[in-house]
């Protein structure tokens, strides 16, 4: 199998991010595209080729790519992200992943931002939340069920999106904040609960069988590992003041079969 990793440079303006839940505080450039590049490292070495979009300079939050796309098996669907302004992230995105899916669009009024869309296998959640309306969900529902997928709306309070309250991080074992989603609507998954000293630390990237980890949240970390769940850790601090985690600074696609020349996988930009 060939795992690629989509993702975008950290922009000039990042300092000028979206803020729902914290304080604006300095960001350290620098020091955010340092551990950006360390994040990049780390999904390498997890075996993702990386790809890397060039930097968009009057784009703060492009840096967060997840949220510009859902990434299906057999197809992409381009967001129409909740902030007015990130809606200008996608197109580029779009177009990058053409070469490797069909892409499909979530019409206005909809909106949806990639990090409210939780995939697991065949099933897909797809939080309520200040980014995603109802109309997104619809939206996202009407592409993929006829595909075969089980979508399911999740509920989400206190937080950004779906992903910061929930995520994979091994088949059948689901990371949970149970203060900002309701267990109950997950049936049938194995759940580890974050410690509740560390609310931000249901945000893991699971790449194969490993996950990458925030390196701030050492308690959920160890239940984690206590659980038999192989973990690399990154410090992404910086990122973390624009309240982004590890699953929103990339895409990750799949190719199931061994690259030919024609095959998409040769084609990712
Ligand atoms: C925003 O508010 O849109 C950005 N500052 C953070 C987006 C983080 N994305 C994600 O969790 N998927």
């Amino acid at each position: 199998m060939r795992r690629f990793a989509l993702t975008r440079s950290v922009s000039g303006s990042f300092g000028r991010c979206e803020l729902t839940h914290l304080e604006r505080t300095a960001i350290d450039l620098e020091r955010a595209r340092q551990q950006h590049a360390a994040y990049e490292v780390c999904l390498a070495e997890l075996g993702c080729e990386i790809r890397r979009l060039p930097e968009e300079p009057d784009l703060p939050d492009a840096v967060f790519i997840e949220d510009t796309a859902v990434i299906l098996d057999e197809i992409a669907i381009a967001t129409r992200p909740g902030v007015p302004i990130r809606r200008d992230e996608v197109a580029s995105v779009a177009r990058a992943l053409a070469f490797v899916r069909p892409v499909a669009a979530i019409p206005a009024p909809a909106t949806l931002d990639g990090g409210d869309v939780l995939r697991v296998g065949r099933k897909i959640f797809v939080g309520r939340s200040d980014r995603t309306n109802r109309e997104g969900f619809a939206a996202l529902k009407a592409v993929a069920s006829p595909l075969g997928y089980e979508v399911r709306e999740a509920p989400v309070r206190g937080c950004l999106h779906l992903k910061s309250a929930m995520t994979a991080v091994a088949v059948g074992v689901l990371l949970i904040n149970p203060e900002w989603t309701d267990p109950t609507r997950f049936a049938g998954f194995e759940f580890i609960e974050i410690d509740p000293s560390e609310p931000f630390a249901a945000n893991a990237l699971l790449v194969g069988e490993s996950v990458l980890y925030p390196a701030a949240f050492p308690r959920t970390a160890e239940r984690l590992a206590k659980r038999g769940i192989p973990i690399r850790t990154v410090d992404v601090s910086e990122l973390a003041k624009a309240e982004g985690a590890v699953t929103c600074c990339s895409l990750i696609l799949e190719f199931p079969h061994p690259a030919r020349p024609s095959d998409p996988a040769n084609r990712v930009v």
